[in-house]
């Protein structure tokens, strides 16, 4: 995880300030990309020690097509918290667009479900493509999350908005369109939520995971995270070897994996910093 020490500094002495919709202010590059290669270790970042209980909940979550917070909270996970409306709606989030994209006719598409089959029937396809990017259910910029949730607009617009897999003799790579990506908090967890979507998927069309590949638009550092005791404590610490993912069951489809079947093991990461999210 070199890589993403190598990013922080990239956006620090190349990045320009910046305001953005939040209020916080952001350092900010546009246009870089990254690749891991997944048969040599699973991504997690090493260099802080990162939540994989929350990672795999909000994974199963958006594969389970629920855009509620509340199915997020009842496991202890409060990652979504901020943005969620009262009763816990989020609007047609990530879930909704991958599991259920309202189509003209009145029907909804299940992009997933067409995803593992046109991976099984056609892996030279270069149309295995999934866009939670839809642009008629995006939120309002005028409104507020929880406002655009009453007008059943999305809470938030989709970050990491579109994800196209490859299949290559037996192999099966990924790469992720993140139009926007924030680099401490947000990109640990983008990183390795789609290694494992990665995973999960390869395992359901018998075929092993190769590379992942992130092609981020609006890379930056939030203004409040480039301190001392955040961003330059991140810096100072050296990488360690990667962990390897279990997967302890194959259950019979990508929506039946439960949080018990995911493990990591030889993890061993510096201590966890905290830092405060930009709504
Ligand atoms: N908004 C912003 N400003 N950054 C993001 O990364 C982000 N997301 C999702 C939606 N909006 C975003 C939410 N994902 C954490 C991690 C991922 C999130 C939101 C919050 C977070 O606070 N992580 C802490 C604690 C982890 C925990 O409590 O489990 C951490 O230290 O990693 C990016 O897709």
């Amino acid at each position: 995880m070199q890589i993403y020490l190598d990013l922080i500094r990239d956006v620090i002495e190349n990045g320009v300030d910046r305001t953005d919709r939040t209020g916080v202010g952001t350092r900010s590059v546009f246009g870089r990309q990254i690749r891991f290669d997944l048969r040599i270790g699973f991504p997690l970042l090493t260099t802080k020690r990162i939540h994989t209980k929350s990672l795999v909940a909000e994974l199963l979550w958006f594969l389970s097509g629920s855009t509620n917070n509340c199915d997020l909270t009842t496991q202890g996970v409060t990652i979504w918290n901020e943005w969620a409306a009262p009763n816990g709606q989020l609007g047609p989030i990530y879930g909704q667009q991958w599991r259920a994209w309202q189509s003209p006719n009145e029907k909804t598409l299940d992009q997933l479900h067409h995803l593992i089959a046109d991976i099984r029937k056609t892996p030279d396809s270069r149309r295995l493509v999934v866009s939670a990017w839809n642009p008629s259910d995006l939120p309002l910029a005028s409104l507020s999350p929880q406002e655009n949730v009453a007008v059943g607009r999305m809470a938030l617009a989709p970050c990491h908005c579109l994800f196209q897999f490859y299949v290559q003799a037996g192999y099966l790579s990924c790469q992720l369109y993140q139009r926007s990506a924030d680099l401490f908090l947000g990109v640990p967890f983008n990183i390795a939520s789609y290694a494992l979507l990665t995973h999960l998927v390869a395992q359901q069309c018998d075929l092993l995971p190769n590379e992942l590949i992130i092609s981020f638009g609006d890379l930056h550092l939030y203004q409040n995270h480039l301190t001392d005791t955040i961003v330059l404590e991140q810096l100072r610490r050296s990488p360690r070897p990667l962990p390897q993912l279990m997967i302890h069951r194959r259950p019979p489809t990508l929506f039946d994996y439960t949080r018990d079947d995911i493990e990591w093991v030889n993890y061993n990461p510096h201590p966890p910093i905290s830092a405060p999210i930009a709504v």
